[in-house]
């Protein structure tokens, strides 16, 4: 953040004494004897009390005013650090900055001890708490529901090179931004048996008896949006068991079932579920599912109905978003709840809830669609398996009635997979339960009308809308780039902190200026030696700040083709080998993420680029031309500390398979140029930046397709046509990289040869030609820095609060 001038003694002082008195009666600690990490605690109990004060006026507007609620149900929200966030949404930076020096605390040192809260995987984790802050700054009032998972995302270590995982511990010394809330508990029930009984009106009822109940108990954590503008609340329910049955149990001499019970149940909150397609299917993730939804559904209903006293009015004040298909067991979770629980008639609780839900698809992969096996759901879930039923026989009926007879249409748009075994196809429940299904970038969109939900679009045209990701600048900007934050407010002007969509193309005409370029390089060049300082704390390589830092950074994935990279790596360091006196571009390859615990051809990938690093980096012949960097466990503070000091943004995923991608955006405002496909959200960044300042290439997502249905795979003779990527290919595979291991990589190599799934050999001449592109540019500054400073003016549209406003109005309708 830059730095904010004015700021009151009183306010300091204030500050100070606050956090003293924290540490001292909170922490228990003397300010002689304090450790860094009492120091952070207090600081940030000190933050939190500014952050509750405003929590309980804004709570009390909301329902003085009635406003609509928007409940985001999410099973990640991938937070990070909160301390700098909740500082600079409050204004309060630079007074704890005074304050604390004055206390011979250091801010900077102190942040980093915060431990990232990552209960998300990537994309779809961080887009969640993106939106949180955006709906805070934008005053919806929005509560996210989601699982306080006490391990998130694994820490990944390399060692020798390959990924290992290790248990995250976030909550190891205790969260200073929550509120445990014993008060607000649901019993969530699975198992167990569905009796139907006549009531005293003689009418039909079906009484689910649960064999199992779990207890979920809400932790509260205030979300302060910009300017401390307004504070929602993010609500994670941790999993106890039952105290009662699990004590009945126990005192009949039962200890070992007992404790056995216990465990069971609070194993519900114990982990995220790392995102891979062999995890998917399990139970402990289906019955994490029902378990947040449950008691979520719980918990707004029972504050609307005490604040509008009926439910007929829920899609009025209401709004339900499902972050993909993980809660889309809600669909069937209000169907019970309003029918069974509420006693309404079937039409209306359906009218009701397809009124109040509304759905987001995040991929069209086909292993991660969820879908779960129809005897599984039958034995966790036996009420919701027969609504699901009935939801499917009204529908199919509707449709017969309206003349619908097509076989294939049907079976198409049936709730059940009867193909492969029989199982719940959770996309299709949400579809159905939904007014509103929408994906996350323009072709991503397309899409899905055109492919997975191609069926049930046509019977719902209206249905399918596009809501094109964001990101927010707050921090990913302003947080994560607070000398370049400081450079765009002295040129355009203090309102761009406020106001980023409209007063960023202001910044256009400075893209002219050599003067303004030369200050935007140099800043970049601080950023870099920054990172460089990192990387070589952490790694021990030396890095040249003056070199083209070129970055991917993301989960591993096929899809993501960081092979495609690796291959480029190879192609280039075998290139400045054959002839190292040209004049090459010095660059450093950096990559990070993680890979999925049992995706085996990831962790291959990671330990392939570890050993291309170790090979080139301990080459003299290419010193000071190539480095190769792996740096290990991605997260969003590595992501902070990496984005603002790239140049090259790697978004370069087999078109077609990358929903929208968020961090291409943030790499853009950060002023790096991108190389990528005409993917997701690229081809929109494309529209707005200019195809002139970004290098694309490679096949289109219609030419993907067209080749996957001729069936052409096999890359054989690609290969022969292209000298450069058959060399390649032959280093690898013939253990030029692993010679401790010369057949590592031989089913690799063959497996791109014969079986090219995501087009890497196809795209890599255009992707050598394109980075060719970008060492001219590179060697021509004033080029590249005038279209640095145009990305970076060029993309206010991808502001999350663009993509919340149009949610809000468009599917919530919850803007005042
Ligand atoms: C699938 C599974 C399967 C079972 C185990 C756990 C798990 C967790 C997540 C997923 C699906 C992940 C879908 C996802 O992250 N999609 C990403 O969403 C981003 C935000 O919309 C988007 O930018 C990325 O392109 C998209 O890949």
């Amino acid at each position: 953040m830059p730095k904010e001038p004015l700021v009151s003694a009183d306010e300091v002082a204030a500050f100070r004494a606050n956090v003293l008195s924290k540490l001292t009666y909170s922490v228990g600690k003397d300010p002689e004897h304090a450790f860094d990490h009492d120091w952070f605690e207090a600081i940030a109990l000190a933050t939190r009390d500014h952050m509750v004060d405003h929590w309980m006026d804004h709570t009390r507007q909301i329902y003085r005013k009635g406003q609509k609620r928007v409940y985001y149900l999410s099973l990640e929200f991938l937070i990070g650090r909160l301390l700098l966030d909740n500082l600079s949404n409050l204004g309060l930076l630079e007074v704890a900055r005074q304050a604390l020096s004055e206390l011979d605390v250091d801010i900077e040192r102190i942040r980093t001890l915060e431990p990232d809260a990552a209960l998300g995987n990537g994309g779809l984790g961080r887009l969640a708490a993106c939106f949180m802050e955006s709906m805070a700054t934008l005053g919806v009032a929005a509560h996210g529901y989601g699982i306080r998972y006490e391990h998130g995302l694994f820490r990944q270590a390399i060692i020798d090179g390959w990924q290992h995982e290790q248990t995250e511990t976030w909550l190891d010394f205790g969260n200073p931004w929550e509120f445990e809330r014993p008060e607000v508990s649901y019993l969530v029930g699975f198992g167990g048996s569905v009796v139907p009984v006549v009531d005293e009106n003689g009418t039909l009822r079906q009484v689910w008896h649960p064999a199992e109940a779990v207890r979920s108990i809400a932790y509260d954590t205030p979300i302060v949006g910009w300017r401390g503008a307004s504070v929602n609340t993010l609500r994670l329910w941790r999993a106890r068991a039952e105290s009662e049955l699990h004590l009945e149990r126990f005192n009949a001499g039962d200890h070992i079932g007992a404790v056995v019970e216990e465990a069971r149940a609070e194993s519900i909150s114990r982990v995220l579920y790392p995102a891979d397609s062999t995890e998917a299917g399990q139970e402990l993730r289906l019955r994490q599912e029902y378990f947040f939804v449950s008691a979520s559904l719980q918990d707004l209903l029972r504050r609307h109905l005490k604040q509008r006293g009926t439910f007929l009015n829920l899609p009025e004040y209401a709004a339900i978003q499902l972050n993909d298909t993980h809660p889309a067991i809600a669909v069937a979770e209000l169907m019970r709840l309003l029918v069974d629980e509420h006693l309404l008639p079937w039409e209306q609780a359906w009218e009701l809830t397809v009124g109040t839900l509304s759905y987001t698809n995040h991929t069209l992969l086909p292993e991660a669609l969820e879908t779960w096996p129809v005897s599984l759901m039958e034995r966790l879930l036996p009420r919701h398996m027969q609504i699901i039923y009935l939801i499917n026989a009204y529908h199919i009926d509707q449709l017969r009635e309206q003349g619908l007879h097509d076989f294939d249409l049907l079976r198409a748009v049936s709730l059940i997979e009867e193909e492969h075994g029989r199982r719940v196809r959770m996309g299709n429940l949400a579809f159905l339960g939904s007014h509103s299904v929408n994906g996350v970038s323009a072709l991503h969109t397309d899409l899905m009308r055109s492919t997975v939900f191609a069926e049930l679009h046509r019977l719902y045209p209206q249905r399918i809308n596009n809501k094109t990701n964001g990101i927010t600048f707050r921090r990913w900007l302003y947080q994560a780039n607070p000398g370049l934050t400081e450079l765009l407010v002295e040129s355009v002007g203090e309102q761009l902190l406020d106001d980023p969509e409209n007063l960023l193309p202001n910044l256009e005409p400075f893209a002219d200026k050599p003067a303004f370029r030369k200050r935007f390089a140099e800043q970049r060049r601080r950023n870099k030696e920054a990172l460089a300082n990192l990387v070589y704390e952490r790694q021990g390589i030396v890095l040249d700040p003056g070199a083209l830092f070129d970055v991917q950074v993301k989960r591993i994935h096929e899809y993501k083709r960081q092979l495609l990279n690796l291959l480029h790596t190879v192609a280039l360091y075998q290139a400045i080998r054959d002839e190292p006196s040209m004049p090459w571009v010095p660059r450093v390859k950096i990559f990070a993420g993680k890979a999925a615990a049992s995706y085996h051809q990831a962790k291959l990938i990671i330990k392939l680029a570890n050993d291309i690093a170790r090979v080139v980096n301990g080459d003299p012949t290419v010193r000071g031309m190539l480095k190769v960097v792996f740096l290990p466990n991605y997260n969003v503070s590595l992501a902070e500390s990496i984005i603002p000091a790239a140049d090259l943004s790697e978004q370069i995923s087999t078109a077609g398979m990358e929903a929208s991608g968020t961090s291409n955006m943030k790499f853009a405002l950060n002023g790096a140029l991108t190389i990528g496909t005409l993917d997701g959200a690229n081809v929109e960044m494309c529209e707005r930046i200019g195809q002139e300042h970004m290098f694309i290439f490679g096949l289109r997502a219609q030419e993907v397709e067209a080749r996957k249905r001729a069936g052409e795979f096999n890359a054989e003779a690609i290969v022969a046509a292209s000298p450069r990527l058959h060399e390649v290919l032959m280093a690898i595979r013939s253990g030029v990289f692993s010679p401790d291991d010369p057949g590592r990589y031989v089913g690799l190599v063959d497996g791109l040869t014969w079986h090219d799934t995501f087009m890497v050999c196809a795209d890599f001449d255009a992707y050598w030609e394109a980075q060719r592109q970008v060492e001219l540019c590179w060697n021509d500054p004033k080029q590249w820095w005038r279209s640095s400073v145009l990305n970076t003016a060029r993309v206010g549209w991808f502001s999350s609060d663009r993509t919340i406003r149009e949610y809000a109005g468009e599917i919530w309708r919850a803007l005042d």
